[in-house]
């Protein structure tokens, strides 16, 4: 159980006292490591943090959180309502040090320790010097406590302004448009994923989304009783489940606390999710070395000890053992530290002898007890070996060849002149003729034109050496020169801008879909980098007088009429597809890096494990959570980031 209750007690003496709130609005960056819409999310993460670390500590059951109508977001628990009494140092109530002075807080001293905790712990005083205003809430031994800051100063002290019948804490804050200067808007999709997130690793905890924005209403409620094992249960909706069970362990070692749950499915990408205190960590570390170490060890002892493979057979490959496998592995530090570009990556060494032990232990009793279940995941595992190898021969056949041929580029490319990367697109074009008028159209130095035919392979639903003999797939591998997987150099990367450009319609929806799929799968970092694009062609051409406008969607064409008056001397026409426009329109709405309007396909790296979500429903074999994402969606389909 999560929600073990901590045994000290904070008082006002208890927080430490290290600065004013200046440096944050002077360098926002370093505080909340980014001013985009990245950045303006985290100061949610940060409040909710303190609420969740409130039912961690065994005293919150029920977090709110609201998008108001003015744009500001309400944070509300029930939990008992953060210390109001008077902190003898500073003389002011310990909401106010909460809320004023930079890293005050209990859980940054001895004693507990902060186990949310958002990517830089840095909590509530940061959010509140990066608010145009502030205002908190305490609910607390029968009274009711208020306080308001502008950009991080109290007006007031804190003050008793009623009665209360319950404990908790509100806070309401507006973000300082001043320092987010490229969005102060909150999205709903990336709190409610990160929202869902935090609900499945606190078991127990209910969490409400709410959106009051004048025609945007909607509510979401998280509740999981099964913590992580539901959480892979969520993760596995679009598959088939190789087994029904969910393994599931936890266990401590030293002060690491260890949780892990997993599943395999019937596909062949692997899912495995670390988090840290709560912290994803896209990019592994410790932990999830740990995890695997412990995987293809106990994988390969069951394996041969049920003579499954044979002594002198070639032991399973971890990557082997990890198709189809979706896991959660969390751990608990006191002190975690975060390595790699982003910080992401979890360091202390520690955690891989502590997730490696726990995990190896317990599995080998599931499997013991579980024969069936030993016996399925070894043999898919054997299949990804045989599939491995038949890859690993196709791959070497192709480098063999393409060392013949001198590194042919594909046939049907119609390769830019400029050899500078940096200043080089290609588009991605689906069917010939639309092809024929890209080409046609196109600014020869720079822009390339692939044409595919057909329906691209769902690489989803195929194995590596099928996807790597589909001629289609072979040719986008080649133009774009960065290789796959292991092999993926983003150096060799032949063109900074890959935009995929197909019908605006719904084939030509599942077109790109399908092509973000294998992008996703074999060469992510394209997609991380922010190097793929989606064009945007035009839905109606609207002709008068011999002048002609072109209307993006039907809101547009609406405006459009009404601008140019509703009469019988207007032609307006639909686009049925790219194939319906000639060369000169193609460039003019489409194409011209002056006129045209580019998507860039975005993968926010707080919300990895949704994508993959996504993908799956939108790619898997399950069709009830394809339709009702889809449904789900159809309201919002204009601000669906991939
Ligand atoms: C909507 C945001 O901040 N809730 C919250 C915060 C605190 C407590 C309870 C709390 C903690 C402790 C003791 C403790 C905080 N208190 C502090 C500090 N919700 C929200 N709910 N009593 C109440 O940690 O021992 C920091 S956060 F430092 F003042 F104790």
């Amino acid at each position: 159980m999560d929600n073990e209750r901590v045994e000290q007690e904070y008082g006002a003496e208890q927080i430490q006292i290290l600065e004013g709130l200046d440096p944050v609005r002077k360098r926002p960056g370093m505080y909340i490591g980014t001013t985009s819409a990245r950045g303006l999310h985290h100061l949610v993460y940060e409040i909710v943090d303190n609420a969740v670390d409130e039912a961690l500590a065994g005293y919150c059951t029920e977090i709110n959180v609201t998008i108001n109508n003015d744009g500001s977001i309400t944070v509300e628990d029930n939990g008992r309502g953060i210390p109001v009494d008077k902190n003898k140092e500073k003389g002011i109530s310990s909401v106010e040090v909460v809320f004023t002075i930079l890293h005050a807080g209990g859980k940054f001293g001895g004693g507990g320790y902060k186990v949310s905790g958002g990517l830089h712990g840095v909590g509530a005083s940061v959010v509140n010097a990066l608010s145009t205003w502030l205002q908190v809430e305490v609910r607390h031994d029968g009274h009711k406590y208020y306080q308001k800051y502008n950009r991080g100063v109290a007006e007031k002290p804190l003050e008793q302004v009623g009665t209360a019948t319950t404990t908790g804490t509100t806070v309401t804050f507006l973000p300082d448009p001043e320092i987010f200067t490229e969005t102060t808007v909150f999205d709903y999709d990336t709190l409610k994923t990160r929202l869902r997130e935090m609900a499945f690793l606190t078991k127990g905890l209910r969490i409400c989304l709410h959106d009051r924005r004048e025609g945007q209403e909607r509510d979401h409620n998280f509740h999981y009783e099964g913590g992580i094992i539901e959480y892979v249960k969520y993760l596995n909706k679009a598959n088939t489940a190789l087994y029904p069970e969910v393994f599931y362990c936890e266990g401590t070692v030293g002060d690491v606390e260890v949780e892990v749950a997993l599943q395999h499915n019937d596909g062949y990408s692997e899912m495995v999710n670390g988090f840290v205190n709560n912290i994803i960590t896209p990019e592994g570390g410790t932990h999830i070395v740990g995890f695997r170490n412990a995987l293809t060890k106990t994988f390969n002892n069951y394996a041969k000890k049920n003579k499954l493979i044979k002594e002198n057979e070639e032991n399973l490959s971890g990557e082997d053992i990890r198709e189809g496998l979706t896991a959660i592995v969390r751990s608990k530090i006191p002190e975690p530290q975060f390595e790699g570009q982003t910080k992401q990556k979890l360091g202390n060494s520690e955690a891989r002898g502590a997730v490696d032990s726990i995990v190896s232990e317990k599995l080998t009793y599931f499997l013991e007890q579980n024969p069936g279940i030993g016996k399925v995941i070894v043999e898919k595992s054997l299949l990804a070996q045989r599939a491995r190898e038949a890859a690993r021969k196709a791959k070497e056949l192709t480098r063999r060849k393409s060392a013949l041929e001198g590194m042919s580029l594909p046939g049907k490319l119609a390769d830019c002149s400029d050899k500078d990367p940096e200043k080089c697109e290609i588009f991605i074009v689906d069917g010939d003729s639309a092809g024929g008028s890209a080409k046609t159209a196109r600014s020869r130095a720079t822009q390339a034109i692939l044409p595919l035919r057909g329906k691209i392979l769902n690489v989803e639903k195929a194995r590596l050496d099928h996807a790597l003999s589909n001629a289609e797939i072979q040719a986008m591998i080649t133009a774009f020169g960065t290789g796959i997987h292991d092999d993926f150099d983003i150096s060799k990367l032949r063109y900074h801008k890959i935009i995929i450009m197909t019908d605006a319609d719904v084939d030509g929806a599942h077109i790109a879909t399908l092509l973000l799929t294998f992008m996703y799968r074999f060469m992510p970092e394209l997609i991380k980098q922010g190097y793929v694009y989606l064009a945007t062609p035009p839905l109606y051409k609207i002709e008068k007088n011999k002048k002609v406008w072109y209307a993006y969607n039907d809101d547009e064409l609406n405006k459009i009429m009404t601008e140019i008056g509703r009469d019988s001397s207007n032609k307006v026409q639909r686009y049925k597809g790219l194939g319906e426009m000639d060369a000169e329109q193609l460039w003019e709405t489409t194409m011209d890096p002056e006129k045209r309007i580019l998507k860039r396909v975005n993968m926010d790296n707080d919300a990895l494990s949704e994508l993959d979500v996504t993908f799956r429903i939108l790619m898997g074999d399950e069709v009830d959570p394809r339709r009702e994402f889809i449904e789900a969606n159809a309201k919002y389909a204009e601000n669906i980031d991939i």
